[in-house]
């Protein structure tokens, strides 16, 4: 709260700043100096930041993430960006050790209409080097931020500044373009949004508009610090620097027309999916998509460093589940060598067990249910691989999920969670208890078809997971 208060602070004074009355209300020394540094200390979605100074905009709701203010100085729009080390919890029980701006990883969505003369401050108090690059803008080229290319690094302790008119509409990101690996790897990134300065043909108003980055993180159960050479085997696959349980959902009114959008700056694709709606892409961070350009879907694929802005009406109550459609990116940092069964090479054992016990089958054969259920011992600072407690029990899920809970009750412009959704009578799936009909077999194939199994063994290998790397590893083998 303390850092809305002094936004508010600085708002106030901006906007004065701004305004006929600039020289003799705020002094030159304010005016010459930087831009006030917000910094954010709580993971939670702050509201909108409704803007209150320039053009006015909708503006977006980012998910676990907020909004940076600015101050307006003579027409140009300042931002101050801190690039840190910074503490981020990833779900509650769980704190990570990041770099990131402003206090968070990712950094404070920085919004602004087309047209806008922006000047963005960036202090680096990083052990090492840093600079930012604009991804997707339209920029001159020295403002592009990739070191040694366009500009020198900036150095620890330093202050540059990059400066640039937002020419395009639309969803942008941005990132270190030095030492990518590390800083990329540590969390270091942000969103962008331009609004459009009037009506656009291709950009509706949205009732809602989220944003959130998809990243990820390979960090050992029980440690707080990312390895930063993983190249696939990541093991929290995150929204803004969080993992279901913790990722907030999204309040939606029925009816609303909501936006999001999402960039990836992990190191593989996600097909990002909805339930119980259609959705259209309607841009992408190259722009709006043309009119009969545009195709129904309800799961987009976004690749590494793609942005896609989608778009649907939200007209079917409930909770819907809205979440990456690889499975193992659902799922939370599994843990090895850990006191518990997952991950331990059981085959011995079992196999002695069924000369005794002939149906033994070792934890995991039938499935992986009863981990979300099980208390398993965890090391500090470590989070379930299943997890989640829905109206009707455990969700066993981790990772990149959340839900969009759509409600006519909703108050428009209202972000904050309603609760579970209550299903009218007769609208849910319900257990039957009759009598179960006799199984009919189809009868054999008849000879000769090339596709007949028919009098064949069929082995089948059961795989139990390995003793190493994380199961985020899979998705690289
Ligand atoms: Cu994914």
């Amino acid at each position: 709260m303390n850092s809305r208060r002094s936004f508010f602070k600085a708002a106030s004074m901006a906007s004065i700043a701004g305004g006929a009355l600039a020289a003799s209300a705020v002094s030159r020394v304010a005016l010459a100096g930087l831009p006030e540094v917000v910094s954010q200390n709580s993971a939670a979605s702050m509201p909108p930041l409704l803007p209150p100074n320039g053009r006015p905009y909708r503006p977006v709701m980012t998910l676990n993430g907020w909004t940076l203010p600015w101050r307006m100085n003579q027409g140009v729009k300042e931002f101050h960006l801190i690039a840190e080390p910074v503490v981020r919890e990833m779900a509650p029980g769980m704190k990570a050790h990041l770099w990131g701006y402003n206090g968070q990883s990712p950094g404070p969505t920085i919004e602004v209409v087309e047209g806008d003369r922006v000047r963005i401050f960036v202090t680096n108090r990083l052990p090492e080097h840093t600079s930012v690059h604009w991804h997707g803008q339209r920029l001159p080229n020295g403002m592009d931020g990739v070191s040694g290319l366009t500009q020198p690094a900036i150095q620890p302790g330093k202050t540059m500044v990059y400066e640039f008119v937002a020419r395009r509409p639309g969803s942008f990101m941005y990132h270190p373009h030095a030492d990518e690996m590390t800083q990329m790897a540590m969390g270091m990134m942000g969103a962008w949004i331009t609004h459009p300065k009037q009506a656009h043909p291709l950009i509706a108003e949205a009732d809602r508009d989220f944003v959130f980055l998809l990243n990820a993180f390979d960090i050992e159960p029980g440690a707080s610090r990312p390895t930063i050479s993983t190249m696939t085997d990541f093991n929290l696959w995150c929204w803004n620097s969080r993992v279901f349980p913790g990722i907030d959902s999204l309040a939606v009114r029925q009816n609303d027309r909501v936006r999001i959008r999402v960039g990836n700056l992990t190191m593989t694709n996600h097909p990002i999916h909805i339930h119980g709606h259609e959705f259209t892409v309607t841009g992408t961070d190259g722009g709006p998509i043309p009119k009969t350009a545009r195709w129904p879907e309800v799961t987009t694929d976004i690749a590494v460093g793609q942005m896609r802005q989608i778009e649907l009406i939200a007209d079917e109550e409930g909770d819907w589940a809205f979440h990456c459609h690889k499975s193992h990116h659902t799922m939370n940092a599994m843990g090895h060598n850990l006191p518990s069964m997952i991950g331990v090479d059981q085959s011995g054992v079992a196999e002695k067990i069924q000369r005794l016990i002939p149906a033994y089958m070792s934890m995991g054969d039938k499935g992986m249910a009863d981990m979300g259920m099980m208390e398993m011992p965890l090391p500090d600072n470590t989070l379930p691989m299943m997890t989640g407690e829905g109206p009707f029990g455990g969700l066993e899920m981790g990772g990149m999920f959340s839900v969009m809970k759509v409600r006519k009750q909703q108050k428009p412009g209202d972000y904050t969670d309603p609760g579970w959704f209550a299903h009218p009578a007769g609208t849910q799936a319900w257990e039957y208890t009759g009598e179960l009909p006799e199984a009919l077999r189809a009868p054999p194939p008849a000879s000769g078809s090339a596709h007949s199994m028919h009098g064949k063994e069929v082995e089948v290998q059961v795989v139990k997971p390995q003793g190493h790397g994380g199961h985020g590893g899979h998705q690289g083998h």
